[in-house]
């Protein structure tokens, strides 16, 4: 068999230099794959008819099966034509047959930084086309890859030939986080969800599940949580859900990884344990008091008491009955806006602070007695920004093992970023500024000038308030480089990638689609193969009709992706 590597170094200069030649390469139409690939040469514009018969060969694979199986349906039922064709010759008497899938190592598996490249040829006049993987889930691109080649009404349709396509990402980690605490998904959501994200290519599902607000996850070990802390006997998800969830992820080779975020954010742990809980159900924001003054990040949060032995009990229930359930190498701890107001209104943690205890020490306490736990179970925790940061409450980076610690950014993009990387510590990009897609509306408290520091009329912290600022267009969105600021390669190593972030205080099941998509299939180009033409300048310009068009591909395979223009600009296109 061919490999990778001799299909690399023969092949690419040769097509690359007939591409030189071509002035038929640079168009997009009517091919037109989102996100584009790294490398694509379509020198003659040649299509032919795909056989009404047509099918996938690959070998025998858990998953890998699976999702021929849904290309294999979605590829011959395809009813999807681009608005504008250019002339393109059409052979005749010629039909493709199948496609051939070859994956070098069927055993790797679906963690980060697993090998996602593939090559895809369809020669001129071979009733096969062939596509070349190194893992299972480099193929799972492939075949996405292929799938938005073909156009028109089954059993018409066509397909390029004498293409061909080689194709990695840039970043590893390229991330989607629901919030399913503020406002309840159905599984139905979730997976729609999933299905989208594996065709914008994208691989990792952050699922944060419980907040404040509500605590959705059904634990058989601590059954109580969802019991009271869910918003209804149906609005949880039970282990045979998330089993459900996780399978659909491997099908669609999107990992799901679990946030369950504390010592702060957790108030709903309250209606089970109020006990461990401090200010649970306070008002967040008291006439007239500072940001630090605050009692928590939102209405109705809480935080754990990390003083309380009955604390770690629960907590350590809580990662053995998840750890379970998600196979995900990652751990999700959260760590983020624990606030010193919430802290001070339980007695036994004032009179600690009063005896010459620190708020820092309160947290590191908290980690030095859960972090060790979840890495004794094989995961690698992710903390977001703050546990480093935070200007109050930051814990000692000793307490943070680099080789078993992860940090995301969500402030202060480049910056905090940049300081990451600096201390040692891999992170995942997801900065508010341009990667936060629930912002737009106004604060969820309104525009009560009271609660509105900035005067900007938002409603202030958490998400649609005065942090959020404007509503993120896909253009903020694509142009953002997340190693933006850092100067040498040692620093963006350690830039695993990013994660853009839905937020759920004003959003459910009825925007959900339409606040992803399709600004996250710009964040999915961005990080598959970059938002810069050949000569390194920003293609923003040169994407927009191609993405308006995934779009309506997208809009065809049932994700209710909102439209960046009107249809009249795909008729007359730039
Ligand atoms: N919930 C949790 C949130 C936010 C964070 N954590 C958040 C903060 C600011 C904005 C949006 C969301 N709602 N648990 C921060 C990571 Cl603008």
């Amino acid at each position: 068999m061919l490999t990778l590597s001799k299909f690399h170094v023969i092949l690419i200069p040769l097509l690359f230099l007939i591409s030189l030649f071509s002035p038929l390469l640079s168009t997009s139409i009517p091919i037109n794959i989102w996100p584009k690939p790294r490398f694509l040469s379509w020198p003659q514009h040649i299509a032919t008819a795909l056989s009404p018969n047509f099918t996938i060969i690959s070998p025998q694979h858990q998953y890998l099966t699976s999702s021929v199986t849904r290309y294999v349906h979605l590829i011959r039922s395809e009813n999807y034509s681009p608005f504008v064709t250019r002339p393109i010759k059409l052979m005749k008497g010629h039909t493709l047959i199948n496609l051939v899938v070859n994956v070098t190592d069927l055993s790797l598996p679906l963690h980060h930084g697993v090998d996602e490249s593939y090559n895809l040829s369809i020669p001129i006049g071979s009733s096969s086309a062939h596509l070349l993987a190194q893992s299972v889930w480099g193929a799972m691109r492939g075949l996405e890859t292929f799938s938005q080649m073909i156009w028109g009404r089954a059993p018409d349709l066509c397909l390029p030939v004498g293409i061909y396509i080689q194709d990695s990402p840039l970043f590893g980690h390229r991330g989607v986080l629901l919030d399913t605490s503020r406002n309840y998904y159905g599984v139905n959501d979730i997976m729609r969800t999933i299905k989208a994200m594996s065709a914008n290519k994208l691989n990792v599902f952050h699922w944060h599940i419980t907040d404040s607000q509500s605590f959705p996850l059904v634990l058989p070990s601590e059954p109580s949580l969802a019991a009271k802390g869910a918003y209804g006997p149906n609005m949880v998800y039970t282990p045979e859900d998330v089993l459900g969830i996780v399978q659909f992820g491997f099908e669609h080779g999107v990992r799901v990884l679990p946030e369950i975020d504390t010592p702060g954010h957790t108030g709903s742990w309250g209606e089970a344990y109020p006990e461990i809980v401090t200010c649970g159900n306070m008002f967040w924001w008291p006439a007239g008091k500072s940001w630090d003054e605050r009692l928590a990040s939102e209405p109705g949060t809480g935080q754990l008491n990390p003083l309380i032995p009955k604390t770690y009990e629960v907590v350590k229930n809580v990662v053995k009955d998840v750890v379970k359930q998600f196979p995900e190498p990652l751990f999700h701890g959260g760590g983020d806006e624990v606030i010193p107001g919430c802290w001070k209104t339980d007695p036994t943690i004032n009179s600690f602070l009063s005896s010459g205890g620190t708020l820092s020490q309160l947290l590191e306490k908290y980690i030095n007695s859960t972090l060790p736990y979840i890495v004794s179970q094989n995961r690698t925790v992710v903390y977001w920004e703050d546990v480093l940061l935070d200007a109050q409450i930051k814990v000692d980076p000793l307490l943070l093992p680099k080789e078993h610690t992860i940090l995301q950014t969500w402030n202060n993009g480049p910056v905090n970023t940049k300081k990451i990387v600096a201390a040692g510590y891999r992170v995942i990009v997801s900065s508010s500024e341009f990667y936060y897609l629930d912002c737009g509306h106004g604060g969820f408290l309104g525009n009560d000038s009271q609660y509105d520091e900035q005067g900007d009329g938002g409603g202030g912290g958490g998400s649609g308030g005065s942090w959020c600022g404007p509503f993120k267009t896909w253009q903020t969105i694509y142009n953002y480089d997340i190693t933006d600021g850092l100067l040498d390669e040692e620093e963006r190593k350690l830039v695993l990638g990013g994660e853009v972030a839905l937020w759920s205080e004003q959003a459910d099941s009825t925007v959900l689609d339409s606040r992803l998509w399709p600004r996250t299939s710009a964040f999915a180009e961005s990080l598959w193969s970059g938002n810069r033409d050949e000569r390194g300048v920003k293609r923003y310009g040169e994407a927009v009709d191609r993405l308006n068009q995934w779009r309506y591909r997208m809009v065809n395979r049932g994700i209710g992706a909102e439209p960046i223009q009107p249809l009249w600009c795909l008729k007359n296109p730039g």
